[in-house]
This record gives C-alpha cells, sequence and structure tokens, in this order.
C-alpha cells in the first residue's frame, strides 16, 4: 500500500479516514474547529468570509473519507473510465450542491443557527466559479455531476482559470467587461498538488535520428516548458456516497534552469518569463463561437489536454500496463474541437516516448476517443493556421500531416481520385490560408462522433460531414443535452421540489421519468393551485433578489417573459425587441389600449463576446428600450424591460423557477440543443419557440397544445435562402414591423439620434442573416396566443405542469446513459 511505501506504520496511518458525526453537534465541532484552526480565528471575531470559508471546510471533512474510498476504488478496479476533457466547467456554487449531495443541509442550516449565523448570509458570500461561456460550460458541469451521481468511473479535466468569464456591468446601457477575480477570497473546495505537477512543452524543432534498429524516427526538440499543477474539487454524487474528481490545471513557470533560457541575466526578465509561464491559465476566452485563432489559445488547450493525458498514463494506469489494451481503460471524451489536440499528443506519446509502431498506435488512439461537436455555424468550426501549429507543437503539426495522408490514402482506395471530394474532406484546409481543421481531425480520429439534439445530429451528418457519414458508417450517432435535477429543480426551485415529492415520493431526482407521474396531478384543480402559489412565490423570491442585486423591480402580477442566454444574433434577441417595440408602439399610436395589454415584465439576461460589435449594439437597445418604456406612463403597470447585468449560474437559478414564458427563438438550423430551454420546461414556464435544437424533442413531448411553436422550419429557411431572402419586402409589406423598425431608427430610444442603432437596423433590412424579417409576423402571432392562453391562469398552470410531467427526458442523467450505450460502453463502478 502506497501508506507503507511512504513508511507510515502506525495503526492509525493505515486506518480508514474517519467522517465526523454527521448530527448538530457533530457539525458544530467541526465548523468552529475549521474556523479557529484553518481560518485562524475566534467565531466572535469572525466576518461572513471566514465563516463561509469554515464552513465549505466543514462540508469538505465530510466528503473526504468517501472521496479517498473513491480514489482507491477506482485504482483497485482497472476498468474503463471516462475522462471528460473540457475547456470549460461552468459550476455555478459549490456550498448548496455539495450541502445537498451528502445530506447536510438541515444539519448545517440548525448547527450554524446554534452559533448564530443565518446561512442564507454565507450562501451569499461564494463566488460562483464562472470557468466557461454558456451552454457548452454548463453542460460539462451538469455532466461531472451526473458521473458521479450514476456512478461512472471518471474524471474531468480542465483548466483552472485565474479569471472565468468577465464581469458584465452597463454603462449607459453598453456593456463593460470587468475582470472576474473568483479566487481572491479564497478557494475553499479545491486542493492543489504541486507534487504532481506534470511538464508540458512548446516550441522548437523536430529532428530525425536513426533508432537501434536503423529505423528513421522523428523526435521533438522543444524550446520552453511549463508545469501544470493539478487542483483537484469534490465531485459528489447525489446520495450515493461516491465523490469523483475535477482536476483543473493551472500553470507555473518551471525551475530556474527554464527561467534562464528566457532571461539574459537579470531579474526583471526571469519574473517576465514567470509572467509568460503563467498567462496560461489566466483567463477564459470569452468568445463563445467565433474562435480567433490566438496562439494563447492554442497554447491553453495543449496545456491542459498534454498535462491530463500524462496524468491519465502516469498515475491512472498501474506501472507496466500493456498501452495495447488502452482502450479497455478509458475513453477520453472531447468537448467540441477545443481538446483535440489530444489526437496527436496521443500518438506522440505512444510512438515517440513508448516506442509502439505507428500503425498500432493510430489503432489504439481512434479507439480512444470520441467528439461532441455543439455547433452547425460554420464560423464556429476552430481551424488553427498551420504557420502557428507547426511553430508552436512542431511535432504536432507532423504528426496531424501523416494522419491525414494516410486517411486521405483510405479515401482515394474508397471514392477513387475525385480531387474534389479529397480536397474537401482533407484535414488540411488550404483557404483562405493553410490551416488544420480540427472538427476534421476529430471526425477522423473519433470511435464517435455525436451532435446534441436530433435535429443537429442529423443536420451535422447530412450538410456538415456528409462525406465523412458516408466513409465512417455508424459512427455518428445523437446524444440529446440534458440538465441536471439537483442544480436546477431540487436547488434552485425547492418548493416545486417539495411539490413534487408529496405528490410522486422522493426517488424522482434521479429517475426524472417519474415526472410523468404528475400528469395525473394536472388534472386535479387544488394541485394547480398550489403549483401557481409555488410559481407565484418564486416570482417574489425572483423580485426581492433583483430589487436587492440591481435596484430594479418585477412588475406586480406580471406575466415574466424570459429570455436568458449569450448574446448571438443566430439566437435572435432582435426578434424579442421588434415583439417589444410593437407591442409598446401599438399602445402610443393609440391603436392598442393600454388596459387590454395583458401585463409582463419582459426579462433579458446575457452577455456578448467583447469582441462582437453587433452583438453589443443589440445590448445597448434592449437597454435603450427599457429606458424609455419603463418610463413611459402610457404603459405604466403593463409593459416592464428588465435587464439585471451579470447573467450567471447563480442568477440562472432565480430566474428559470420565476418564469411563465421560455423564449427559444432562434433560427432554425442554428441552435444546436439549448439547454436553457429544458430548465424552463422543467420548472414549469412554457416555450414559445422554434422548430430547432432540443425544441423539436420538447414540443414532441410536451405536445403542441402546450408549447407556442412559430416560424420557419430548417428546410423552410433552406427553400427561402435558396429562392433569395430579401428582408426588405418583409418590411414594405408588414405595416407593423415597418413601424417598430421605423420607431427604432427615428431615434426614439437614443434621444433623438439616429445613428445610434442605425447599424442594427440597415443589418436587418440589407442582410439579416438570420432572418428575423422573416419570421416577424409569426413570431407576434404566436405572441398573441400566448397573451390569449395566460389569460385563463388556470388552464395554463395545467399546461405548465404539463410541461414538468413530460420533460423527465432532458435529466443528464439520461445524455450520461445514452452516452454509456452508444459511445463509451463503460461498466457502472464497484
Ligand atoms: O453548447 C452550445 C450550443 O450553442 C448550444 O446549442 C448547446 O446546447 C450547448 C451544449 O451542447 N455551445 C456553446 O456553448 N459554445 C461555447 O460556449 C463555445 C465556447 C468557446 C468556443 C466556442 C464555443 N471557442
Amino acid at each position: 500500500s502506497p501508506a507503507h511505501r511512504l513508511g507510515a506504520t502506525h495503526p492509525l496511518a493505515l486506518a480508514p479516514v474517519i467522517s465526523p458525526p454527521a448530527t448538530v453537534d457533530g457539525f458544530v465541532r467541526q465548523f468552529l474547529q475549521n474556523l479557529n484552526f484553518d481560518q485562524g480565528v475566534a467565531l466572535s471575531d469572525s466576518s461572513s468570509t471566514d465563516q463561509y470559508l469554515a464552513l465549505a471546510g466543514t462540508v469538505r471533512d465530510y466528503l473526504m473519507a468517501r472521496w479517498l474510498d473513491d480514489q482507491s476504488r477506482q485504482r483497485a478496479q482497472q476498468s474503463k473510465g471516462v475522462c471528460y476533457l473540457s475547456a470549460e466547467y461552468l459550476l455555478g456554487r459549490q456550498l448548496d450542491n455539495n450541502l445537498l449531495a451528502s445530506r447536510l443541509t438541515d444539519i448545517a442550516t440548525e448547527s450554524l443557527a446554534k452559533c448564530g449565523i443565518d446561512i442564507d448570509v454565507l450562501r451569499q458570500v461564494e463566488v460562483e466559479p464562472g470557468l466557461g461561456n454558456g451552454g457548452l460550460g454548463r453542460l460539462a458541469a451538469c455532466f461531472i455531476d451526473s458521473l458521479a451521481t450514476m456512478s461512472v468511473p471518471s474524471t474531468g479535466y480542465g483548466i483552472r482559470y485565474e479569471y472565468g468569464i468577465f464581469r458584465q456591468t452597463f454603462i449607459d446601457g453598453q456593456q463593460v467587461e470587468q475582470p472576474d477575480a473568483w479566487l481572491a477570497l479564497g478557494s475553499p473546495w479545491e486542493f492543489p498538488h504541486p507534487e504532481a505537477a506534470q511538464q508540458i512543452s512548446f516550441g522548437g524543432h523536430t529532428e530525425t535520428y536513426d533508432d537501434e534498429d536503423g529505423v528513421t524516427r522523428s523526435r521533438w526538440i522543444p524550446a520552453w516548458h511549463v508545469q501544470a499543477v493539478p487542483y483537484n474539487y469534490m465531485v459528489p454524487g447525489y446520495h450515493n456516497g461516491r465523490v469523483n474528481t475535477l482536476r483543473l490545471w493551472s500553470a507555473v513557470a518551471s525551475d530556474a534552469f527554464d527561467l534562464r533560457i528566457f532571461n539574459s541575466g537579470d531579474y526583471e526578465e526571469a519574473v517576465r518569463a514567470q509572467t509568460f509561464a503563467e498567462n496560461i491559465s489566466k483567463v477564459l476566452y470569452p468568445e463563445d463561437s467565433t474562435p480567433q485563432g490566438k496562439e494563447l489559445r492554442l497554447q491553453q488547450q495543449y496545456f491542459f489536454v498534454a498535462a491530463s493525458i500524462g496524468d491519465f498514463l502516469d498515475n491512472v494506469l498501474p506501472e507496466g500496463f500493456d498501452l495495447s489494451k488502452l482502450p479497455d481503460r478509458v475513453i477520453f471524451q472531447l468537448n467540441d474541437t477545443h481538446p483535440v489536440i489530444a489526437v496527436p499528443e496521443l500518438m506522440r506519446v505512444l510512438v515517440d516516448e513508448r516506442g509502439i509502431e505507428w500503425d498500432a498506435a493510430w489503432a489504439i488512439t481512434q479507439q480512444c476517443f470520441a467528439y461532441t461537436c455543439h455547433t452547425l455555424l460554420p464560423e464556429a468550426l476552430e481551424v488553427w493556421s498551420v504557420d502557428l501549429l507547426g511553430r508552436l507543437l512542431p511535432r504536432h503539426l507532423e504528426i496531424i500531416y501523416r494522419i491525414n495522408d494516410e486517411f486521405l490514402l483510405a479515401v482515394r482506395e474508397r471514392f477513387g481520385d475525385d480531387e474534389l471530394r479529397i480536397r474537401a474532406m482533407s484535414i488540411i484546409g488550404e483557404h483562405p490560408y493553410r490551416s488544420v481543421r480540427m472538427a476534421y481531425l476529430a471526425t477522423v480520429a473519433g470511435a464517435k462522433v455525436n451532435g446534441v439534439a436530433e435535429l443537429h445530429s442529423q443536420l451535422l451528418r447530412e450538410k456538415v460531414l456528409p462525406d465523412f457519414d458516408e466513409f465512417f458508417p455508424g459512427k455518428f450517432t445523437n446524444v440529446t443535452n440534458g440538465v441536471t435535477p439537483r442544480r436546477f429543480i431540487r436547488l434552485a426551485n425547492p418548493d416545486l421540489a417539495s411539490l413534487i415529492t408529496e405528490a410522486l415520493g422522493a426517488g424522482w431526482t434521479v429517475d426524472l421519468e417519474r415526472l410523468r407521474g404528475l400528469e395525473a396531478f394536472a388534472a386535479d384543480p387544488e394541485f394547480r393551485e398550489r403549483f401557481a402559489a409555488v410559481k407565484a412565490h418564486n416570482k417574489v423570491r425572483l423580485a426581492s433578489v433583483l430589487r436587492e442585486r440591481d435596484g430594479i423591480e418585477v412588475g406586480d402580477g406580471h406575466m415574466l417573459d424570459v429570455m436568458v442566454k449569450r448574446l448571438h444574433e443566430y439566437k435572435r434577441q432582435m426578434l424579442k425587441v421588434l415583439h417589444i417595440v410593437t407591442q409598446y408602439e401599438q399602445v402610443r399610436s393609440g391603436e392598442v389600449a393600454a388596459s387590454d395589454i395583458i401585463p409582463r415584465t419582459f426579462i433579458f439576461g446575457a452577455k456578448a463576446a467583447p469582441g462582437y460589435t453587433m452583438a453589443k449594439h443589440i445590448i445597448h437597445l434592449v437597454n435603450a428600450v427599457g429606458e424609455v418604456v419603463n418610463s413611459d406612463p402610457v404603459v405604466e403597470g403593463r409593459l416592464k424591460v428588465l435587464f439585471p447585468p451579470n447573467y450567471n449560474v447563480t442568477l440562472a437559478e432565480r430566474v428559470i423557477p420565476a418564469a411563465d414564458l421560455s423564449e427559444q427563438i432562434s433560427l432554425a438550423g442554428k441552435e444546436a440543443s439549448g439547454t436553457g430551454n429544458m430548465k424552463f420546461a422543467l420548472n414549469g414556464a412554457l416555450t414559445i419557440g422554434t422548430d430547432d435544437g432540443a425544441n423539436v424533442e420538447i414540443r414532441k413531448l410536451v405536445g403542441d397544445d402546450n408549447f407556442f411553436l412559430f416560424g420557419m422550419s430548417e428546410p423552410e429557411v433552406e427553400a427561402l435562402w435558396a429562392k433569395g431572402y430579401q428582408p426588405t419586402e418583409y418590411y414594405q409589406s408588414d405595416e407593423r414591423l415597418r413601424r417598430a423598425m421605423d420607431l427604432i431608427a427615428s431615434g426614439a430610444f437614443s434621444g433623438g439620434d439616429r445613428s445610434v442603432f442605425e447599424p442594427i437596423v440597415s443589418n436587418l433590412l440589407y442582410d439579416d442573416r438570420f432572418m428575423v424579417l422573416a419570421d416577424y409576423s409569426s413570431y407576434i402571432e404566436a405572441q398573441a396566443r400566448v397573451d390569449e392562453a395566460y389569460a385563463d391562469q388556470d388552464t395554463w398552470s395545467r399546461s405548465a405542469i404539463l410541461n414538468i410531467a413530460r420533460s423527465g427526458f432532458f435529466s443528464s442523467d439520461r445524455s450520461i446513459r445514452d452516452y454509456i450505450e452508444r459511445v463509451w460502453h463503460t461498466p457502472p463502478m464497484l
């Protein structure tokens, strides 16, 4: 045993780790001990931050025995496990989740009360780790929760960014980004292990040499190195005693020898070298769909996958492991193309470092990876210029070239010398510059390739990678996304959770299909009333959060109409704006009496990539419309537009349970899946949406009567493009649209200055890539149906309950089951 290796012979050192007693007394004792011995303060002198840190430490102490146990169990079992490789994990706050998983919520609340502390105050102290941009990062966080809850042997690997997604503020209605110093008050959930650092190399050149058998081989002579230090996070399963590991890597400068390479002998230079190395994990790139091809980003990608593969081979596999059996031990799941440089890295390690023949190494590699694609937007598909890649990772570029040569040879054998097709399938693109197409590399190397919703997987196969589908029959599959019911129902909506448990018993949290049982209750007037009361209470909770957080007021008794997601043209926040402006204009012009309007509060939450100018214009416009509408007595008590800044997981947990209407209005064929759509449905909001992404599956499940469908279908979108789309025709032929657009253009929302929103208006009129104008009239009609339906509150509640009852499919537990069955083929942990 390792304890013996370290020479620990005392019987206590060999005994199992004991958890503190799960009682109020046990908890209080442990809490005070942490406060005194870890924080170094007396209770009477302690700040809320001290208390929060001690509380987090206490929860950790309860999880520790399980964690250590699971680590040794996973080591002992030596079965196939999942390494989830993701550049992003959008975790949200940890405290409540870890209390819930370990059944400590009530004990902790009571214990702190005994110490004179309100646990709610401590909850507010935690700064959420925002180590992701949006859906992709949040999906990774849901998946590690499900993996732990379902006892799948697995590790999440990623990057410990010192700064996560920026903090958004508004100045004069315009987005201003501030650094997210989430580590400033300490980070009680992480365990650094500098002794387990991996050395990661960069740059330099390759050279050929003859090995002992006289075979000419290539080797990498790198120019510089950094250390990757792992930080471990506990990932507790829900009520199953499991604790998995999330391992995030942090960059630090290598030893003095390395520093000397950089420095010219002076101290300042040496420190600069250190800064250079540590920059690698400094900040999350806030671009969520338009990769900029920045060198530092490629450094981040290689940094974390090389560290992760090294960690797995060195520390997880037993000594002397026969690497030809690697596919029996691990599947590396590639969360989009961001970690795809792992493919040539594994080849390099197998061939150059472990002396395995190329063909054997390739056979191993092709079984050890699987790739998930999260987009259809062509501009979002990552490519790296050969120039940059060759400079940073020369040996990897050689390996990619060889993979490509052999792949194209096989393509020729199958399809003949069809040069157009060869060019189209090449991993190396030639225009506008020579580059590596990372999605192609992932597809060639992956045992499986999946999209994230039925429609998306179908389009991926038929439109984006049809040649690959033909060449690799059976490689493409679908796994529809899901969300964790622990965070997004139990934690976010405790009153709804209690109501469900009262109706169905407790098992639904880990078996979400059981929500079906609520269908029967939808017919029960008393249950509907209780559901409506929960919704009303959630609105009150949200109102108080927004009041305190931002000083803004939700309209009393209003329908809450919510659109929260990254700001992107394809998601069409502009369509929502045009709806609001239309309603407002109709009242202002006297066409509609304010008293005939069903009172609504529109809530937006959205960050724009800092360099995405049009997205920033749209944010400005939403705020400007809000300013005018909210202060115009003509629509007072009828229309409100709220845009709380800095939408994040913590705010999502308050907004979603309060929502009546969920806006999922992307242009059909553009939103790969969406996961917010699922969270809303599971919390009893009705969706207004297009036939896009997972909306398609939501609508099928909840039924047309309980979903407001509008807009063109994906084939209709295609047909309109083929015919020639002319946005101005819609502007000219639809009077309501014209009046709304004209009002924006007139400067009514910009103090009379017509230039401010001119870029938006002319973009819609003369370009409109996402066909906002084409779907406008259908959207406005669907919104009228929403108003009509909302007028009958009881029927609305019935629909809302049916949405919950029929959305159990969207648990991330089900997604993980699908991955196990269709992609991973991993056994459960013993
Ligand atoms: O992934 C999102 C899709 O847009 C959603 O439809 C989908 O539901 C979700 C989960 O599958 N994609 C996404 O969030 N992408 C990114 O955040 C992203 C981040 C960095 C980057 C490119 C994309 N370079």
